[in-house]
């Protein structure tokens, strides 16, 4: 492993920019779940059950009991030295850009730069009927939530979590400036499956655009094959050892 830390770390030193893809794995040492490890299920649903559209019509105060919960435990959970060692990068290194599909914030909190949150966050909400002045998120961090399910406070009608569900589309300027994030010397995927689009898809896109690209999870994915190292460690103990050697 020292071998391919050296090489990326060599990448990284050299680059001019510098992208980073980051995915629930960057949060589990936080103690936030992961959507697809073991500790992924509440009350046996998956989250592919409970991030849709369908399922908040069908059920809104199940699928808020199920954001109510994880508000919860990410509440008691700080920012890792992997999330410090990518805010530290985002400040000191002029062209870093930082993609995330977590929605945790725990990014914001460790105070990374030029950060593009694709799939939105936790501690925002908007109107269900996206009313006129409800449409635009606003910030409710109380935990846990009250009543359920939360309301706007507009229209009095049903507030939603502001997230991107499957079968949603992204923003069209986090999409964006996250494909433009692409067009970078070195791209590095951090703890993520790899299975979620339009996600998923932008280390491929970096890689057609000539980006030396490189991937740090605990496991295998689907990207593993096509990245030009892939390191097996935990994103907590990885980041700090490439910044040492950078
Ligand atoms: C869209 C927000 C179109 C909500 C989330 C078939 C093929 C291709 C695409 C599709 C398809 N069928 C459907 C689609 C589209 C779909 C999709 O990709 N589905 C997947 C399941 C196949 N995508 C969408 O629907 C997207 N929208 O395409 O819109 C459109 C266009 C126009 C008009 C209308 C529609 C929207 C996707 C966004 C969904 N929202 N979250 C919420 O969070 O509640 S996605 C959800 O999964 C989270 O955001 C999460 O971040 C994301 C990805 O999961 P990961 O972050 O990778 O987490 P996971 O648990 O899976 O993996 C953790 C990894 O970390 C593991 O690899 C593990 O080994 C590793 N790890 C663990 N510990 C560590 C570690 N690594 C390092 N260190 C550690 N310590
Ligand atoms: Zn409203």
């Amino acid at each position: 492993m020292d071998e391919t830390l050296t090489i990326l770390a060599d990448r990284i030193r050299a680059a001019r920019r510098l992208t980073i893809l980051t995915g629930a794995g960057i949060s589990a040492a936080s103690g936030v779940p992961t959507f697809r490890g073991q500790d992924g299920l509440w009350r046996q649903y998956r989250p592919e059950d409970l991030a849709i559209p369908e399922a908040f019509e069908r059920n809104p105060r199940l699928v808020w009991e199920w954001y109510d919960w994880r508000r919860g435990k990410i509440a008691g959970c700080r920012p890792n030295a992997g999330h410090q060692v990518i805010a530290a990068w985002s400040e000191t290194r002029p062209e870093c850009s930082v993609v995330t599909q977590n929605v945790d914030d725990l990014h914001v909190r460790a105070g990374t730069r030029n950060l593009t949150r694709l799939h939105g966050s936790i501690w925002e909400l908007t109107c269900w009927d996206r009313c006129a002045k409800g449409a635009a998120a606003w910030r409710d961090e109380r935990v846990p939530l009250g009543e359920l399910p939360a309301r706007c406070p507009q229209c009095g009608g049903l507030a939603r979590p502001a997230v991107v569900w499957f079968g949603e589309a992204l923003r069209g300027d986090d999409l964006r400036a996250a494909l433009e994030s692409t067009a970078c010397d070195v791209f590095l995927t951090v703890g993520t499956s790899a299975i979620v689009y339009p996600a998923a898809g932008l280390v491929h896109d970096a890689r057609r655009q000539g980006a030396f690209t490189a991937e740090i999870n605990l496991e295998e994915t689907p990207a593993s094959g096509a990245v030009d190292v892939a390191i097996h460690g935990g994103a907590e103990v990885i980041l700090p050892r490439l910044d040492e050697l950078l």
